[in-house]
């Protein structure tokens, strides 16, 4: 009996069917974000990275061309199990030779060379309108500035995106996830909070006025504590987003990213709370140390938590869910790769812990055995069924993957 066969009967007697598990979970579509390639630069224009976040490190071999960066993600694709979509933000449109229109005028046409790509990959792709890097963020704010010339363009811009949305979704015949999250706010104690807000309200409202159909393009909202240069105050902090949310669920739903909240709260604890009223949830998974920081997504115990809690509330059919980080300091393709096996594995082990049974446990009162079996739990073979779901994904389970990151790095990207 090999390692599987024997982990597979193991966790049969917790009642677990590991082939049932391992075939959903193939299936189960995480998306892709292609700005961990180039440090969220995009090909729209020439400037740094502005509005609220930051990459930081400059490790050699970062893609600068739509080619570059679509070769670079085809490894990452080939290092990692499960089913992927693509998630793309409006700076990466991709303009023919002399070509250039901005934010407010793109249209299809500038992603057809996206979807191309990602339909002789059978993905999906999620999409993001960029309100971050361009001239048009006045005084740090775009949807929600006083200057109504400013909110328009960026209505326009929003617009747009559900047009391309729609587009996408049309094209790959899977449904796309826009997402609205701008980096408005103060650095300073604010003398109007509500003022933005109102605006803030209005100007997505605006933007979800552009016809779609809900069922192909799936506005969200995603909220943010604070950001770089914004440490006081954002027009879309959680209640906003949350309530705004709520108040159109016909036609959108929430975001969470587990940077963007107070480092004590938890994303783990609000998917449930969500789930309870909204038919569908977005998250954005990230690591944050300390703050913010969007570290690469490791297999760690609050990344297994969200997991878990998608899993027992039967949840993954209603949970869009999307990587979002950017680590500059290493190699870009292992830090995708390592940040989508670790998403994986998280769901993967979820499927394998006996929910089901330690319900009970809890809704019986046994917190004794509650505590002693999650405990034991902890100790069952879960690295043989992992290998197993990679190669049954046509994947390298151990760290070997690392040495073809290697030997991409000595041939493609340290020639850059
Ligand atoms: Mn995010």
């Amino acid at each position: 009996m090999n390692r599987y066969e024997s982990a597979k009967e193991i966790y049969a007697k917790w009642g677990i069917d590991t082939e049932a598990v391992i075939e959903k979970l193939k299936n189960v579509p995480i998306s892709l974000h292609c700005w961990q390639g180039d440090d969220v630069t995009g090909f729209d224009h020439d400037g740094p990275l502005s509005g609220g976040i930051q990459t930081t490190g400059n490790y050699p071999g970062k893609a600068t061309t739509p080619e570059e960066l679509m070769m670079d993600i085809d490894k990452v694709i080939k290092l990692c199990p499960g089913a992927k979509k693509l998630n793309l933000h409006a700076c990466y449109a991709i303009f023919e030779e002399g070509e250039y229109v901005d934010r407010d005028k793109l249209e299809p046409k500038h992603f057809k060379k996206w979807v191309d790509f990602a339909k002789e990959r059978g993905m999906g792709i999620d999409f993001n309108p960029t309100f971050f890097s361009h001239p048009m963020q006045k005084d740090g704010l775009t949807l929600s500035s006083p200057d109504k010339d400013i909110r328009d363009f960026w209505i326009e811009h929003g617009k747009a995106c559900i047009r391309i949305s729609q587009y996408f979704a049309e094209e790959t015949g899977i449904p796309c996830v826009m997402n609205i999250w701008t980096g408005d706010g103060f650095k300073d104690i604010p003398a109007d909070r509500m003022g933005p807000r109102i605006r803030y309200k209005e100007s997505i409202e605006a933007i979800l006025s552009e016809p779609f159909d809900f069922n192909k393009v799936k506005p969200t909202v995603e909220s943010k504590v604070f950001g770089i240069g914004v440490e006081s105050y954002t027009s879309g902090s959680a209640e906003f987003t949350l309530s705004f949310a709520a108040m159109h669920s016909d036609k959108c739903m929430p975001l969470m990213d587990n940077g963007h909240y107070h480092p004590t709260e938890v994303v783990s604890d609000k998917i449930p709370a969500l789930l309870t009223f909204f038919p569908e949830i977005a998250l954005h998974i990230t690591r944050g140390v300390r703050w913010d920081s969007d570290h690469v997504v490791l297999f760690d115990d609050e990344t297994k938590e969200m997991a878990k809690e998608i899993v027992r509330c039967d949840a993954l059919e209603r949970t869009y869910m999307a990587l979002d980080y950017f680590d500059a300091s290493i190699n870009r393709i292992a830090a995708w790769s390592v940040g989508l096996r670790s998403w994986q594995k998280a769901l993967l082990s979820a499927m394998c812990t006996p929910s089901a049974y330690l319900k009970e446990l809890q809704d019986n009162g046994e917190f004794t055995k509650l505590m002693v079996v999650s405990q034991r739990v902890t100790e069952l073979p879960f690295g043989d069924i992992w290998d197993e779901y990679c190669r049954r994904c046509g994947v390298v389970a151990d760290e070997s993957w690392f040495d073809e990151v290697i030997k991409y790095e000595e041939e493609v990207l340290s020639k850059r």
